[in-house]
């Protein structure tokens, strides 16, 4: 196909789960686009990336195909694919980054009441799901035969139909599963939304394109996984309070006016701040513990 080297051109979904913080990624990223979200492309202003807004489904053979350069797609959709286009013309698909967000899990899941000792237990059921190339997978490498019922939705009624004996499907929160009578048994594939592409450079001015725009994005999710951490400790206590953030880098320790043994602590961390941690950090000492996002980073 003949189209411009001189842009980037990006593969997205137009409406669902992925598309809101698709945009926002670009959005905080600096990328802008003419044309609202009810068109198919999008035109970047100022700068060389446009967006081809389709369904997820249709996003890795865009790729495969050259027709779109990069793409934003869920890694089960993406796997499903590249094992599908495996021994074709069109194989060589990548994951270059993870995106942070659209997290979920492909697992397997039995009726409740059945009883479960492994996946052996499926041996020559069926099994119904909308990503066989990724189940069969699966089973091929734990030596279990199986029959895989390919169904392109509602896999979640497939047992309450007759139609199969187990399921294959994304689970996020598992209130799906549940409200259908299921229990989870095995987890097949963690997936979120991934940045994806040919695993071969372009060979022309896309390449120093792509590599702008990684570094963008790689940018912003680093901003996004930062927290500043601020709090006070006892001077006694600084070594084991600090002992609790290993991933901050350099913290600053001053001392608080009017008190020498109490010092303020000032540590950017990148990695999550759960309350655990903080519960932990005010066990050992800290006081007046605060976690601020961190808008931009330059490091
Ligand atoms: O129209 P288009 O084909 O573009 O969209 P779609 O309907 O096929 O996809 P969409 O928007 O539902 O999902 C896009 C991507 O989001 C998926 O490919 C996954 O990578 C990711 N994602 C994250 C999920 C979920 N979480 C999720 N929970 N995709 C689907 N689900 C469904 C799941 O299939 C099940 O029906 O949600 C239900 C389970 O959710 P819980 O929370 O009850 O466990
Ligand atoms: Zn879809």
């Amino acid at each position: 196909m003949n189209r411009p080297v001189d842009r980037l051109r990006i593969a997205m979904q137009k409406s669902g789960r992925l598309s809101d913080p698709a945009r926002n990624l670009l959005k905080q990223a600096g990328f802008q686009f003419r044309s609202d979200k009810d068109q198919l492309f999008c035109y970047g202003e100022g700068c060389a990336i446009d967006l081809v807004l389709v369904r997820d489904d249709d996003i890795p053979q865009l790729i495969a195909e050259n027709v779109c350069d990069l793409g934003i797609v869920g890694r089960n959709v993406l796997l499903e694919k590249a094992l599908e286009l495996k021994d074709s013309a069109h194989s060589g698909l990548q994951e270059l980054m993870p995106l942070g967000f659209g997290g979920c899990r492909l697992s397997l899941a039995v009726g409740n009441q059945q009883v479960w000792n492994g996946v052996s237990d499926l041996q020559d059921q069926r099994i119904a799901t909308s990503y066989p190339e990724l189940l069969s997978d699966y089973l091929q490498r734990l030596g279990v035969r199986a029959d895989i019922v390919a169904l392109k939705g509602s896999v979640e009624i497939a047992l309450k139909l007759g139609k199969a004996d187990a399921i294959c499907d994304l689970v996020s929160s598992g209130a799906t599963l549940v409200a259908n009578g299921l229990k989870e048994t095995d987890v097949i594939l963690q997936s979120e939304a991934v940045l994806a592409s040919q695993n071969t450079p372009f060979g022309d001015s896309r390449d120093t394109l792509l590599a702008n725009f990684l570094s963008r994005i790689d940018g912003v999710m680093k901003v996004q996984a930062s927290k500043l951490i601020l709090c006070q400790i006892g001077l006694n206590n600084l070594d084991a309070v600090l002992k609790l953030l290993p991933d901050a880098i350099a913290p600053t320790v001053s001392h608080v006016w009017g008190n020498q043994d109490m010092v303020s602590v000032q540590a950017l961390c990148q990695s999550a701040v759960t309350w655990q941690r903080l519960e932990a950090m005010k066990q050992a000492g800290a006081s007046g513990l605060m976690v601020l996002p961190v808008e931009k980073l330059l490091a």
